[in-house]
């Protein structure tokens, strides 16, 4: 049974899921933490998932890991601590994530937003990684995903103040691919995602993974893995289907085989 989590499996193959916490604007504890990457665990070998959009709701997406909760771990408890894990999780979810995010998305809930892998924002959100006002540092990726994504002067700028910025900056600096009116964030990530889930399972899942690995290599192990992962799909039924399918002029249809 999930307490923390509205989820919804729709026909067109995406899986939806709100974070569901709003007595705490969706701060993510041990437990919703658990539920996600349980979710995205079962979702990775469902055939009937293709993509997945997570939303928070119109007040916050996340504003981070639940602070009552760190608030009894020593060094010892946070060795043991379970969370880790879970995120590890949540990374090596295979099938694409779309992010829907309106309001506040801080600490974890910033950190969460960059597993996700493309991230649709209301004009109203806000992003950053406050966990330096807390004495402490980012701790789900947040200074390696973040570097990543805005470069380094904004990131470090960041994570060093703790100061948030706004949908339109976090979009300008690539950390976000469309912003929308707040009311249509949903919608718009819930087309995005459509638009994914009627591509081929295979060759989306090859892509994500190669996109990702970009930003863990150099160029040329970068090309060789593109290579490999190209030359892989050609033995897809997939590939010859959507190839035959634009040479007489109808729609694909795919197996994910
Ligand atoms: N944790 C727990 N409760 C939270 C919370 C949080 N992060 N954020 C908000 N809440 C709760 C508030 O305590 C309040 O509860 P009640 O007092 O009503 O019971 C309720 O949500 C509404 O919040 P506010 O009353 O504060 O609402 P405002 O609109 O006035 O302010 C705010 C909104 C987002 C500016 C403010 O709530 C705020 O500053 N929240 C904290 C944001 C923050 O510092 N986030 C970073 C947390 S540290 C790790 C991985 C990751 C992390 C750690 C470890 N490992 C893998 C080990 C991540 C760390 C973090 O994210």
């Amino acid at each position: 049974m999930l307490n923390y989590l509205l989820t919804e499996t729709l026909p067109n193959g995406v899986l939806r899921i709100q974070l569901h916490r709003p007595e705490a604007l969706n701060a993510l504890n041990t437990a919703l933490l658990g539920e996600l990457a349980d979710t995205l665990d079962a979702a990775a070998t469902d055939d009937a998932v293709r993509a997945v959009v997570i939303s928070g709701d119109s007040r916050a997406f996340a504003a981070g890991a639940d602070i009552r909760e760190m608030a009894d771990l020593d060094m010892v408890g946070v060795m043991s601590d379970p969370r880790p894990q879970r995120w590890s999780r949540i990374a090596a979810f295979p099938k694409p994530i779309v992010a829907a995010v309106n309001g506040f998305a801080l600490g974890g809930g910033c950190e969460l937003v960059m597993h996700a892998d493309i991230v649709i924002a209301g004009r109203d959100a806000r992003f950053g990684q406050p966990e330096i006002k807390l004495g402490i540092i980012p701790g789900a990726g947040g200074t390696q995903r973040l570097i990543r994504a805005v470069g380094k002067s904004l990131a470090t700028q960041m994570v060093l103040t703790g100061e948030p910025i706004s949908a339109e900056r976090a979009c300008d600096a690539g950390l976000v691919s469309e912003l929308t009116e707040p009311e249509l964030t949903l919608e718009r990530a819930l087309q995005v995602a459509d638009q994914i889930a009627k591509q081929a399972p295979l060759a989306v899942q090859q892509a994500k993974d190669v996109l990702l690995r970009s930003q863990e290599t150099h160029l040329a192990a970068g090309l060789s893995y593109e290579r490999k992962a190209f030359t892989m799909l050609a033995a897809t039924e997939d590939r010859n289907e959507g190839i035959r399918a634009f040479i007489e002029k109808r729609r694909p249809e795919y197996k994910g085989r």
